[in-house]
């Protein structure tokens, strides 16, 4: 600044103390020196995001408050904190100093006080009281419950329902999904492995083959991410030959079921469109795939593939180490229940246990020979799969920030299924997801780097 001929001239022109002015910016400049600040571009899609996370501590806390407004029908303040929460999780290094997060992009006054508690008084008031409060506690209880989403855990509170023997005991009806989601629900509330993910994938190969020789199946998600545990394993299904995939899912689904591997589906049909100019319609959702939420029946072998984790995640019981093939279930479909809660859980529904201080979560069954496991299937014409596997690989907030970045920088509008770019009024096409983020004038970002 001190070079800077023009504000220096201008300065004097206008009669400013020139002299004092410099020195204060010199010992601002000191103080900065002493701390280190970082640089970060605003959209998470700019950002390369790892599972190394140095700030856990600031970001569980926004985390939980993102989750606290989002089960409160606060998507607004939720995103907000979503948003933070990730921008200090690119961050290289711990932050331990307010100055330091000068200049950040995406952290909200809310977010900063949040923060600033933290990093000067050791605790943020807000997040303790959000944590131990019977409404939040409730709601992640409920909401962990398969088949259930905000609204009727709400509804559930306002009866006066906070538990799960509340809810047993209240009469209430509920859906298919629900009741399976409560059947299940140590099970499904428990992490699953990624060699639980790996012995699931080995089923969806097996099914898939049989019923379409050809056919290919890749893992999406948060397993596509390098994460080492999840809430359910994701799959998308395609076939090199397009139409080809048309009818898989159901095909799958009878094999899986045959097989006894499922204890709960529920199959959504495709309701897009190919033409031949490009997708029928301008894409706004995920739910035109084919797609199946489904609850597996994940066995115990007789040490079939007697590989052991290679990380120090191992579960306290050996026996459930390898898991694969299952039995007969007995899993019956009721098209007339409600599609209630269609969209994928996310991360709360694997950290319920132990945060909700229930008397209720049981332990692990000993004796059970088997666990329930999320499935989700998607299936795929080839002309979309570089769209399908982006949309589907996450993080959430990843996806939703290439969305806000397409639409706000780039005119175009991104999905799962297609790029349509507005200013030349047509669709891009793409092969690959290097081919999107290149169309999106976008550094490629790789699937472990995306988890904002
Ligand atoms: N997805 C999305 N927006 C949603 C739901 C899902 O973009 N509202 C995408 C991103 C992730 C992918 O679908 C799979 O969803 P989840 O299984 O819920 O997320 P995950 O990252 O796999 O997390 P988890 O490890 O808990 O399964
Ligand atoms: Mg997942």
């Amino acid at each position: 600044h001190l070079l800077d001929i023009s504000w220096y001239t201008e300065s004097m022109r206008a009669g400013l103390p020139v002299q004092i002015l410099d020195r204060h910016k010199l010992q601002e400049q000191q103080v900065e020196a002493e701390v280190v600040t970082f640089s970060v571009p605003s959209y998470a899609c700019q950002r390369r995001t790892t599972l190394e996370n140095h700030n856990t501590v600031l970001t569980d806390a926004l985390s939980l408050l993102a989750e606290n407004a989002e089960l409160s029908d606060e998507d607004g303040r939720g995103v907000a904190f979503r948003r933070a929460a990730a921008v200090l999780r690119s961050l290289p290094e711990p932050v331990t100093d307010m100055k330091q997060l000068r200049g950040l992009p995406c952290l909200g006054d809310h977010s900063l006080r949040v923060i600033k508690d933290i990093l000067e008084d050791g605790a943020s008031r807000e997040f303790e009281s959000t944590k131990q409060s019977e409404r939040f506690k409730a709601l992640k209880v409920l909401t962990g419950i398969f088949g259930v989403g905000s609204r009727t855990a709400d509804r559930w509170i306002r009866e006066g329902i906070h538990t799960l023997q509340q809810l047993r005991d209240s009469g209430q009806s509920l859906n298919r999904a629900q009741q399976a989601g409560l059947e299940h629900y140590d099970d499904l509330n428990r992490p699953l492995t990624a060699a639980e993910a790996e012995a699931v994938g080995e089923i969806v190969e097996r099914a898939v083959v049989s019923v379409l020789p050809g056919a290919q199946i890749t893992l999406t998600g948060g397993f596509r991410r390098g994460k080492l545990t999840g809430h359910d394993v994701d799959f998308l299904i395609t076939h090199p030959d397009e139409g080809r995939e048309e009818g898989l899912m159901s095909k799958v689904v009878s094999w899986l079921e045959s097989q006894g591997f499922l204890l709960y589906q529920k199959t959504t049909r495709n309701s897009y469109l190919e033409s031949k100019d490009g997708p029928a319609r301008p894409p706004a959702n995920m739910d035109r795939f084919e797609r199946c939420f489904s609850i597996f029946k994940l066995t115990m072998e007789e040490r079939r593939g007697t590989e052991q984790p290679e990380n120090g995640e191992r579960n306290p019981n050996p026996a459930e180490d390898t898991l694969s093939v299952g039995a007969r279930s007995g899993s019956q479909t009721d098209e007339n229940t409600p599609p209630q809660s269609q969209v994928p859980a996310d991360e709360r529904r694997h950290r319920v246990s132990g945060e909700d201080g229930g008397q209720e979560e049981a332990k692990p069954a000993a004796h059970k020979p088997w666990r329930a496991v999320r499935v989700d299937l998607v299936v795929s014409p080839i002309s979309q799969f570089a769209f399908a596997l982006l949309g589907w690989t996450g993080s959430k907030l990843f996806e939703r920030e290439l969305r806000r970045w397409a639409g706000h920088e780039k005119a175009m509008s991104l999905s799962s299924h297609a790029l349509y770019d507005n200013t030349q009024s047509r669709y891009l096409r793409a092969t690959s997801e290097e081919e999107i983020f290149a169309h999106l004038g976008l550094e490629f970002i790789p699937p472990s780097e995306r988890n904002a």
